[in-house]
């Protein structure tokens, strides 16, 4: 294994300064917990075992459709994605995969795997691009500007369904073993397209993905309500997506984005319903105020994601099964893009915590007797434990920081990284 992006000594010195409150800390959340009949090192156990993929594009500014304020350092390529990416997993220790997008990340795939192996990482669900054109790839000549897989034309479907399935190959090279596919397909203006004409051509296409996949891979479809088109979208909704899942076979799953919903849509309860038809794929985190405003999960409203963890924790043995995967899926614009994915991976695990001392037996018992205080406190009795030295102990048993975004500012990485990549402007364009 090559070295790692941050040298020893600095993780040493900086955790050498907080160990002694921290193991305070420790020791006072134990018995509060134990007073509860929890015991404090179960609960770290399940944390170190909880990981959530980093996506390549996040660790570079995302910029929105206005403007894109380019930060010092940012990664030229995605050789110097990853080694942002092993800063993350080094100092959190809860993030040890990538999730790549194509054509954005192509590179030769047995390089690609060696110098995420030499990183300690590895590959989580692949993603294909088919909501923008790709005029340097001489496979797709066609134009994606009224859509992919639902497009009139069966010349643009053919080649989003090539496009599709020349990703999953890639990422069958590189040892990942799933393909998400989410499509801007959709229209501005009513009467623009057939709802129904548009959904079945969207189908026969996503059957032809399907079928073409390698044998051990999920694909996950991913719905959103809007954006980029304003009037309709073809996989809107978890509905839309819950009858593709179940169209196209056992291999197939729904992935819920947490900023792909109405404001004030209870996804809690959209994820409790795809855990029970058995076709929940997977998590695209965020967090937003508006619509798909792709902030630092946990930022706007955690007590939602806490919701959503709840949800998972209370599906137990069904949940295990299913085995959705975790990703986050955010763009930075105002932030270090290292440290927000550090915070966003800390604050999903923060929500698994909390969702773990949740009393289920005490919760069912308020439920059955209509007790809506009793039960509301139940979940909040949770929310409210500051689980800070959990995560922080996890962190530390993997050789991780206890403070990291501290640990991250005194290594100065970003300086360094700073000195080496020359900035590269940027226009506009925000992709999401
Ligand atoms: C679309 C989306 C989807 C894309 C990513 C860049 O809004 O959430 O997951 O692949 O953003
Ligand atoms: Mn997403
Ligand atoms: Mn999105």
């Amino acid at each position: 294994m090559s070295e790692l992006p941050i040298h020893e000594s600095v993780l040493e010195a900086d955790n050498g300064k907080r160990q002694a409150a921290f193991e305070a800390d420790f020791a006072a959340l134990g018995e509060t917990l134990d007073r509860r009949g929890i015991a404090v090192d179960a609960i770290v156990e399940k944390l170190r075992a909880f990981a959530v993929a980093v996506p390549s594009w996040g660790v570079g500014t995302g910029g929105t459709r206005f403007a894109r304020f380019p930060g010092p350092g940012e990664p030229r390529g995605i050789m110097e994605k990853l080694n942002d990416c092993a800063v993350i997993q080094q100092l959190g220790r809860a993030t040890p995969s990538v999730s790549l997008h194509i054509p954005w990340d192509r590179a030769d795939p047995a390089a690609l795997k060696d110098k995420a192996a030499s990183l300690g990482l590895c590959f989580d669900a692949m993603n294909s691009n088919t909501f923008q054109d790709h005029p340097d790839d001489p496979r797709q000549p066609l134009s994606y500007k009224f859509g992919s897989l639902s497009h009139a034309d069966p010349a643009v479907r053919a080649q989003a369904v090539e496009h599709n399935l020349a990703v999953a190959e890639f990422g069958r090279a590189i040892g990942s073993t799933a393909l998400t596919v989410w499509v801007g397909d959709g229209a501005n203006f009513p009467g623009q397209s057939d709802h129904s004409r548009s959904f079945e051509r969207y189908l026969q296409s996503a059957r032809a993905i399907y079928a073409g996949l390698p044998q051990n891979f999920r694909l996950f479809t991913e719905h959103k309500m809007y954006e980029p088109a304003f009037y309709s979208t073809v996989v809107q909704d978890w509905g839309t997506n819950l009858l593709i899942a179940r169209e196209l076979g056992d291999r197939a799953f729904c992935l819920v984005d947490l900023g792909h919903h109405a404001p004030n849509v209870n996804i809690e309860q959209i994820v409790s319903r795809l855990i029970f038809a058995k076709k929940l794929g997977g998590f695209h985190f965020n967090d937003a105020k508006y619509g798909d405003d792709d902030l630092d999960a946990g930022s706007i409203d955690p007590f939602r994601l806490f919701l959503v963890f709840n949800e998972l924790v209370e599906a137990g043995e069904a949940l295990e099964r299913l085995a959705p995967a975790h990703m986050i899926d955010q763009s930075h614009n105002v932030t270090d893009p290292i440290e927000s994915l550090i915070r966003s991976a800390g604050e999903i695990r923060r929500a698994y915590a909390q969702a773990l001392l949740v009393d289920r037996a005490a919760l069912r018992g308020h439920q059955d007797d209509n007790d809506a205080i009793m039960a509301s406190e139940c979940l909040k009795q949770a929310f409210r434990t500051d689980v800070t030295p959990i995560l922080a102990k996890a962190r530390l048993l993997d050789g991780g920081a206890i403070d990291p975004i501290a640990a991250y500012r005194a290594s100065g990485y970003r300086k360094k990284v700073a000195a080496e990549r020359p900035a590269v402007r940027g226009s506009g364009g925000g992709i999401v």
